[in-house]
């Protein structure tokens, strides 16, 4: 059974860079997956997902055997966590954590007995793994499968401490636009705005002193590297919308001979 290396690195400290898919549909996971991502993260949250795409999504990343797949649950709330790992993700990732008990709900639904409650079934969460070995797989699940919460608002930010104190909380992941916008700002991936600014660091403070792998969500590639070095490890570093739609715009305005214009918004 493969052993989950995007965990083994933020363990080891190192940086691991991921992309996005929010767009559901199996070529372009394969694509994206066989460029040298640590990992992807096929978003149920913004993306309409179906559970079967979403699974056979899951297969092609892990089959690619490069790539970790993770998904975005829609809600922190059993099915997806049951749909996505039984699929084989590697992990999930669990948006708007904003309580203590939300946070002991994730890991609870993510981990078989007896750390968690999810129910044992299903016969490719293995494969996600590159085996058929039931047994080994059922062995090993809730030391490679990875929690991953979002702190994207300011009640998860007053809740900090009771959130991250959770057994079993892998990553604390920013949602940068969801937090812009609950802190009244504008919604962006980036931004130095002082409330921003002032949030992430509380986040970095108390994740450090729980031991907690900081992640985030960024808008490119600059972004992410400027990321990794504010201390943040798990950075997405584009989607496959963005790549679309900038390459797109990109070759579109230098065909016709004019400046490439600013990105407009969030892809
Ligand atoms: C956010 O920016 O709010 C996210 O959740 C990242 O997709
Ligand atoms: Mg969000």
């Amino acid at each position: 059974m493969r052993t989950n290396n995007v965990k083994a690195k933020l363990k080891r400290g190192e940086v691991s860079a991921g992309g996005w898919l929010s767009i559901g549909n199996i070529a372009t996971a394969r694509l994206m997956s066989r460029i040298g991502f640590d990992w992807l993260t096929i978003d149920a949250e913004h993306t309409a997902q179906h559970p079967e795409l979403m699974a056979a999504m899951v297969a092609t990343v892990a089959d690619s055997q490069v790539c970790a797949p993770f998904v975005r649950v829609p809600t922190n709330s059993v099915e997806w966590f049951k749909w996505a790992l039984d699929a084989g993700a590697w992990g999930v990732i669990v948006p708007m954590v904003n309580t203590r008990e939300e946070a002991e709900r994730a890991v609870s639904w993510a981990k078989y007995p007896p750390q968690g409650t999810r129910s044992i079934g299903g016969v490719f969460a293995q494969y996600g793994f590159g085996t058929t070995n039931r047994s080994e797989y059922a062995a090993n699940a809730n030391d490679e499968i990875m929690v991953i919460i979002q702190i994207e608002s300011p009640t998860a930010l007053e809740n900090l401490e009771e959130i991250l104190s959770v057994p079993g909380i892998d990553v604390a992941f920013i949602g940068p636009n969801d937090l812009h916008a609950l802190l009244g700002l504008t919604p962006s991936s980036e931004g130095a705005e002082p409330e921003f600014v002032a949030a992430l660091e509380k986040v970095k403070e108390v994740a450090g002193r729980y031991n907690i792998p900081l992640g985030i969500f960024c808008s490119n590639g600059q972004a992410a590297l400027q990321r990794t070095k504010e201390g943040f490890q798990m950075v997405s570093t584009i989607s496959d919308t963005s790549c679309l739609a900038l390459a797109a715009t990109q070759n579109l305005w230098v065909a016709r001979g004019n400046d490439i214009p600013e990105p407009t918004g969030l892809y």
